[in-house]
């Protein structure tokens, strides 16, 4: 997978995605990441990539030249238009299943607006999907495209390791992650449930998916209420 992310700040996105596991993805070529400096782009003798809205209104918009500029540099440069993803809280919310639909992706761009937005013609012209992480106000979609980025680079093929390549298949079908325990067996005098320690594979499987169910009724009942939709036999 080749992430292109479109930013005023490359630094942020590249220092926070160059660590730990999607660090050595990226070691191991599974993933690259390139960041566009927008700013590069500007049209401007002073660099300059914002501007006043028409009509009036707090705060500055980003221009729609210096961003269809840097869109170009990488569309022209690789020969395809690949999917541009958005980020903004007027966006379809983020969940597990987009980041499973945009790992079949071989390449994505991202945009990261600042300020109070980005010119409308420019997003009419060059974007694909209109993006949320979630129903709060973020400064600028930096953030919002490395949360991404994370969570899509995790289905693709390599970037975990087998093991751990299940884990969210709990999520794919509504239910949360049971609760998990390590040594010491007794701790501040809090033993590790008795069945873990039994050897007994399907027992433990049983416990385990009993654990998930309790869990998403008490802590996510909006998804408990998707599960047992998909699960009309329950
Ligand atoms: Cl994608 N962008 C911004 N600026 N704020 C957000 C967001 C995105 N998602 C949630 N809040």
């Amino acid at each position: 997978m080749r992430f292109y992310v479109l930013t005023l700040f490359p630094d942020m996105v590249l220092d926070g995605l160059h660590t730990s596991i999607i660090g050595r993805a990226l070691q191991a070529g599974h993933l690259s990441i390139e960041a566009v400096n927008i700013r590069d782009y500007s049209a401007n003798k002073h660099q300059k990539v914002d501007d006043y809205p028409y009509g009036g209104g707090a705060g500055m918009l980003m221009q729609a030249q210096p961003v269809y500029d840097a869109f170009r540099s990488v569309t022209e440069r690789i020969g395809r238009k690949p999917r541009c993803i958005y980020l903004t809280p007027q966006g379809k919310t983020f969940h597990q299943g987009m980041a499973k639909e945009l790992a079949l992706e071989e390449e994505l761009i991202f945009l990261c607006g600042h300020y109070e937005g980005i010119d409308e013609r420019v997003l009419e012209e060059i974007v694909t999907d209109y993006v949320s992480i979630g129903d709060y106000v973020l400064t600028g979609g930096e953030l919002p495209a490395m949360v991404m980025i994370d969570a899509i680079s995790r289905m693709v093929p390599g970037v975990l390791s087998n093991e751990a390549s299940g884990s969210s298949e709990s999520f794919e079908d509504c239910l949360l992650e049971y609760p998990q325990y390590s040594r010491p067996e007794e701790w501040m005098g809090k033993k590790v449930p008795e069945i873990l320690l039994s050897g007994h594979h399907k027992n433990i499987e049983a416990w385990r998916r009993e654990q998930s169910k309790l869990r998403t009724k008490e802590r996510r009942p909006d998804l408990w209420e998707q599960y047992l939709r998909e699960h009309p036999e329950l």
